[in-house]
């Protein structure tokens, strides 16, 4: 098994490893794991950056002094292993005064109170020289339809990012945004559930260009979708500002599983896509974070058996798409089920529609029947990919 590196850009949220496992049914199984702890476990395991939202790192509640005290060891725990912070987030969802959410609760002092809080959190991202900052509103939605006008509620949500977005541009921060959409949980539906909705949505900020998305692979898959579109969608658009890579097994509760442990064919298809994909597109080169939830029934060993989990299956998978990518016989597949020819426009250059309407082996004379009883090939193509997969090629 090849080790993780600094070059292979991995990094973890503070979240994630330090995760208690405190659930819905029980009580944590885990103590605390000091921020300072997971700089070093991380750096060890071959990690080049770690992420936190302001609670994870300095406790709320915290004095002026302490949080002085805990920002300088985490610091000097950076400075010692050059472990990075590429990103940085805010907790909008653990406070009970976000229950109805931060940017859209119906309470005005609340909504205020989120933005103050973010760009309190900005400040410091900033200073720890993280270039993204995330944002998931989990507690931005409803469970009654009659409770939440949506409408006004995507004006505010409009509202609080274009005026931190505006913040960040006065400061000089050099930070973008990545909006991480989620169907529902905690609330019963969040505003911004999909992908799409979130591409939508960024379309009509004022500053659009500095806003993407970080769409998290169990997100999707609850919602049903297929990962690989949504990040190839996102990518299309310019908008795949960074990601949260984790296992879902379908349409239940957000599992946070290790990275392949859920629908591990599109898995492959994922880090083929990020890795390049199809020749010619437009590609990914953020961090590759792992947003996942090491198992409630594992100590410490457990989490750092499963941080390394997430990275080599990661690096398995490279390997994979890399030798499926190179392999004689999967391009020939892949150019006999005319992959390749979807790069094609289909109007060829400088002709116009007339043109198109006064072709007539476009129409009258088109061989329907081919087209009709011909196969594509994909049945080829699959097999490949799975004998790749496996390891049997
Ligand atoms: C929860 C989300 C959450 C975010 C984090 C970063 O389901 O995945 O972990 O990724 O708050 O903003
Ligand atoms: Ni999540
Ligand atoms: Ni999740
Ligand atoms: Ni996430």
């Amino acid at each position: 098994m090849v080790a993780p590196t600094r070059e292979d850009r991995f990094s973890f949220g503070l979240w994630t490893v330090g995760w208690q496992a405190r659930d819905l049914f029980g009580e944590a199984t885990r103590p605390v794991l000091a921020a300072v702890e997971a700089v070093h476990r991380l750096s060890d395991l071959g990690a080049y950056g770690i992420t936190f939202h302001d609670d994870d790192l300095v406790p709320p509640g915290s004095s002026p002094d302490e949080r002085a005290r805990i920002l300088r060891e985490f610091r000097a725990a950076l400075d010692e292993t050059g472990l990075v912070v590429p990103m940085a987030t805010t907790n909008l969802f653990g406070d009970p005064v976000f229950k109805d959410g931060g940017f859209t609760s119906n309470d005005r002092s609340v909504r205020r109170y989120a933005i103050r809080k973010v760009a309190r959190n900005l400040d410091l991202a900033a200073e720890l020289g993280a270039h993204t900052y995330v944002f998931w509103g989990g507690r931005e939605g409803s469970e009654v339809d009659f409770g939440k006008d949506v409408r006004a509620a995507l004006d505010r949500y409009r509202e609080a990012i274009d005026t931190l977005a505006q913040y960040v541009t006065d400061q000089g921060y050099g930070i973008r945004f990545a909006l991480e959409p989620k169907p529902n949980e905690p609330r019963g539906d969040i505003l911004l559930p999909t992908i799409g909705h979130a591409l939508a949505f960024i379309h009509e900020l004022e500053h659009a260009d500095m806003v993407g998305i970080n769409p998290e692979t169990g997100h999707e898959q609850m919602a049903t979708l297929n990962y690989t579109h949504g990040i190839a969608q996102a990518l299309w658009a310019g908008k795949l500002f960074h990601i949260d890579l984790n296992g879902q097994k379908g349409p239940r509760y957000d599992q946070d599983l290790v990275f392949g442990y859920g629908d591990l064919l599109q898995a492959f298809s994922t880090v083929d896509l990020l890795e390049g994909g199809p020749p010619g597109g437009p590609g990914y080169d953020g961090p590759r974070h792992f947003d996942y939830k090491p198992l409630r029934t594992e100590d410490m060993e457990g989490v750092w058996e499963s941080a390394l989990a997430n990275m080599e299956t990661y690096l398995a998978l490279r390997e994979k798409a890399r030798a499926f990518r190179a392999d004689p016989e999967v391009q020939e597949a892949l150019a006999a089920a005319w992959v390749p020819e979807l790069a094609r426009p289909t109007l060829a250059e400088g002709e116009t529609y007339a043109d198109l309407l006064a072709d007539r082996s476009a129409y009258e004379d088109f061989d329907i029947d081919r087209a009709r009883t011909q196969g594509y090939g994909f049945a080829r193509v699959q097999r490949l990919a799975v004998e790749h997969l496996l390891g049997v090629r």
